[in-house]
């Protein structure tokens, strides 16, 4: 629809609050910053101007909202509860403009203002309210369910502190709060009516109640509040505009009264405090000790004020309580939210005063779980003590459940009692611990991988008797990631390529790229094909040259490896190749290495040591060479500080090869791929989580394919894999450890590194040695293939035309279909 259309739609006679062309938009803007902000445009700084636009945003998002909202509330349909610790929305302002198809508009509006679009798109602060890929695939999905027009909302946390910000000194990472609300949140409607109470502590007690029936009491030792902040989530070019819930805690006033009046003033105010705390800060992944008992407050926290939001709706709606299942449909994003099995269950049971029966019934029928991970140590427990003094109820609620199910299990399997310690919520096997992932299994109605080969290992490996008892509970969905933020918005040249070449409805049906293939020899299509990513790479480059100083060539082969710095992961793997051509370069031993620029990027968790280390090696391997006179115009080494969605948006779209590196079998899907792919990127990776489908789909001769296969993974760790050997076998990898172990990257100081080259000479335990040599040989077969432009620029094409997989709108129609069994509403704006 054209912005003109809508605004006709528009029945509301303010055009200043509602109007979408440009002069609508400007007397908006100049009406929010004088009325609403305070200021005069005479003095109004670009952040004012920036706050402005945003409001005139959101007003213009207003209508749709309400109807949305009045919709849900009024039909008779189910409503998908996405619950997820983390939603990496990224910076809201162009995203909203270019679904609400007012871009060009608001530039022009802007302009008329002497205001730059581009400037103050660039000051919006992002909520970085997540870790990574399992943060940012809940946004995509929220933007997917508005643009597929899925009722919906997503429930999560409302931290004051997201990831940190990283700042790369002397070569290391430093960790800086992410302080991001300091300026406001012009996006957020903080709704203090919509409030819920959630009991932490104390002690349980068994009681009669009225009609004689056994009861459980919950005495808690204190009461923490949520409170509802609410963002709209506009889908693209649609009437849907769906809600994000986060929930802020606040302190419970009347609870602290009683050391109030005894006298006690410091410890209310305490008590206030630690109320408060709950949802100050998102605590990274990866961390050796991430059982902390606040990050168990904020996982029950969030999970109990969202089921009790939606038992509010359904008692709004008129609805009994036996309805909760038709109504609602509940994702948990990993077993972040896990503990939604137990709190329904004592909501039903305890509030509700459902039989236990009954309640399980419905909590079954309403909940399904999406597992993100396969490593062991990443696999959420919790000690049985730390539990049971935070939530004694919910405990007892989780043995309950526990107790009946292993007697299930027993009367399957009469007499096989490792087969009931395999399975059992607690892991008896040292200090107790909670399962969080047993727990959602036997406690929802369907559990997903997110690709296909991360869903087979899962029935393979750590849900192995689940998915032998329940076959039918087990399903896959692909991941996939959003093309209006990482295509169109964030690649506004290749979108307008794309538009002349296909039309414009990639946009909402990305399997329509599938057209470009027959452009992929096309010369002068291959020539437009190749200004744009050449312009893209342009911007970058001064971006690179803005934050780190240095220079790189546009014309050298983009090859980016950006995501969460991790040993599976293996950016060192990455890095041991750039030494080795290093080295050949400085030979000559190589002449038909492409010139190369590696950019990375990506944080380390803050008390995971040899990530830390990683970064260090990458920076230092980056002075080196770039200090080197004779590596000029052929090597580049760029550690990207800070990596986040707003800079992914400018490096997605400039790369030429996606490193995608991971040990086989270890990263469950990988979305990032995903990015690269749409973009026109190349894959170099291993036969891991998604990279499998994205060479099944872009065809094998246009993926870089190398390594061990995640059987032979498997094999070569269970026959006494011995690190060392290769390095004995191979001269050049033994001299690339040499000169890491020797300082060479670490100005003289032979200590640095040690750790890090002990690990993998001994241990490795992510087989970085083992697929070193296929790495190398394959990083030449991708340096024969860019000699040959036409040929790489084929390559490219053809990637980004057979991407169309890989859209989130294809993976949330997967989850209507199979899991949640819902379909879209249209939102009507002219109901009254
Ligand atoms: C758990 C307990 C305590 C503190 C932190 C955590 C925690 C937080 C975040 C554990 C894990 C995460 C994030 C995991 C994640 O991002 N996983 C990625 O999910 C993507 C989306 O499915 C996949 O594509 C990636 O393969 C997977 O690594």
């Amino acid at each position: 629809m054209a912005a003109d259309t809508i605004d006709s739609a528009t029945r509301n006679g303010d055009l200043a609050r509602s109007g979408l062309n440009a002069d609508a938009l400007r007397r908006g803007v100049l009406d929010n910053l004088t009325c609403l902000q305070a200021r005069s445009p005479a003095i109004a700084t670009p952040h004012d101007w920036y706050m402005a636009l945003a409001y005139s945003v959101r007003d213009r998002m207003l209508a749709r909202w309400e109807a949305t909202i009045q919709t849900y509330v009024a039909s008779e349909l189910r409503v998908a509860c996405y619950l997820s610790a983390e939603f990496l929305i990224g910076p809201q302002l162009g995203n909203n403009l270019v679904n609400l198809g007012i871009e060009a508009n608001a530039r022009a509006a802007m302009q008329a203002l002497g205001q730059d679009l581009d400037a103050l798109l660039a000051i919006e602060e992002e909520p970085g309210l997540g870790n990574g890929g399992l943060g940012r695939l809940a946004a995509c999905y929220l933007d997917s369910l508005a643009t597929l027009e899925i009722p919906s909302v997503g429930y999560g946390i409302r931290y004051e502190f997201g990831i940190f910000d990283q700042q790369i000194r002397d070569g290391c990472q430093v960790e800086v709060t992410d302080k991001w609300l300091q300026k406001g949140n012009p996006w957020e409607i903080v709704r203090p009516n919509v409030a819920y109470y959630v009991a932490f502590g104390g002690q349980t007690q068994c009681a009669t109640d009225a009609e004689g029936r056994l009861r459980v009491q919950w005495t808690p030792a204190r009461m923490v509040k949520g409170v509802a902040c609410d963002t709209p989530m506009l889908g693209y070019r649609v009437n849907t505009c769906n809600t994000l819930r986060l929930w802020k805690s606040e302190a419970v006033e009347s609870f602290d009264l009683q050391d109030f009046n005894a006298g006690d003033y410091y410890e209310a105010v305490q008590e206030k405090v630690i109320s408060e705390t709950l949802s100050k800060v998102l605590y990274p992944n990866d961390e050796p000790e991430a059982g902390k008992r606040l990050r168990l407050a904020q996982q029950y926290f969030f999970v109990s004020c969202s089921l009790q939001d939606m038992l509010r709706l359904l008692d709004l709606k008129g609805e009994p309580i036996a309805r909760f299942a038709d109504m609602f449909t509940v994702q948990l994003n990993d077993t972040h939210p896990s503990i939604a099995v137990a709190e329904l269950m004592r909501l039903l049971v305890d509030v509700r005063l459902l039989p236990w029966d009954e309640a399980w019934e419905i909590t079954r029928n309403a909940l399904s779980y999406t597992n993100h991970t396969l490593l062991p140590e990443a696999l959420e427990t919790w000690g049985l003590p730390l539990f049971r003094s935070l939530l004694p109820r919910p405990l007892e609620i989780i043995y309950e459940i526990n107790r009946r199910f292993l007697e299930e299990i027993r009367q399957r399997y009469p007499g096989d009692d490792a087969s009931v310690a395999r399975m059992s919520m607690i892991d008896e096997t040292g200090d107790k611990k909670l399962r969080m992932a047993h727990l959602s299994t036997v406690g929802c109605r369907a559990v997903n991988g997110v690709a296909e080969l991360h869903s087979a290992l899962l029935k393979e490996t750590v849900l192995r008797d689940f998915a032998q008892l329940w076959p039918e509970r087990f399903h896959n969905v692909t991941n996939g990631v959003t093309p209006r933020r990482f295509m169109l918005l964030s690649n506004p040249g290749l979108a307008r390529l794309l538009d002349e070449t296909v039309g414009d409805g990639w946009v909402t049906d990305l399997t329509r790229l599938r057209k470009l293939d027959a452009y992929a020899d096309d010369p002068a299509f291959l020539e437009k094909w190749r200004a744009v990513k050449r312009a893209n790479k342009q911007l970058l480059s001064e971006r690179i040259r803005d934050v780190t100083n240095i220079v790189v060539n546009p014309d050298a082969l983009f090859d980016i490896q950006v995501k969460r710095i991790h040993e599976y992961k293996r950016q060192h793997l990455n890095a041991l190749y750039i030494i080795t051509l290093y080295q050949r370069l400085r030979r000559n031993a190589d002449q038909g290495a492409a010139p190369r620029c590696f950019i990375f990027g990506g944080k380390a968790a803050p008390g995971y040591a040899m990530a830390k280390l990683m970064i260090r090696l990458i920076t230092g391997i980056a002075e080196v060479v770039n200090n080197d006179p004779a590596m000029e115009g052929r090597l580049k080494v760029v550690f990207f500080p800070d990596f986040n969605v707003k800079n992914a948006q400018f490096i997605y779209p400039a790369a030429d090869l996606s490193e995608q590196i991971s040990t086989a079998g270890k990263e469950a899907s990988g979305t990032g791929n995903m990015k690269f792919m749409m973009n026109g990127a190349i894959t170099i990776g291993t036969l891991d989580g998604a990279n499998v489908e994205i060479r099944e789909e872009a065809g094998d001769e246009n993926f870089f394919l190398f390594g061990l296969t995640a059987e032979q993974v498997e094999h070569v760790t269970h026959d006494g894999y011995r690190p060392a050997q290769y390095a004995d076998n191979n001269a050049e990898l033994r001299e690339t450890l040499n000169l890491i172990a020797d300082g060479y990257f670490s100005r003289g100081d032979k200590q640095v590194f040690r750790p890090l080259v002990e690990n993998l000479l001994q241990s490795d335990p992510f087989l970085v040695l083992a697929d070193y040599t296929d790495y190398v040989t394959c990083q030449e077969r991708v340096s024969a293939a860019w000699q040959d432009p036409a040929r790489w620029t084929r390559m490219s094409v053809l990637n980004t035309a057979r991407s169309g997989k890989f859209s989130s709108d294809r993976a949330i129609s997967e989850y209507c279909e199979r899991i949640w069994k819902i379909s879209p509403v249209r939102i009507d704006l002219d109901r009254s």
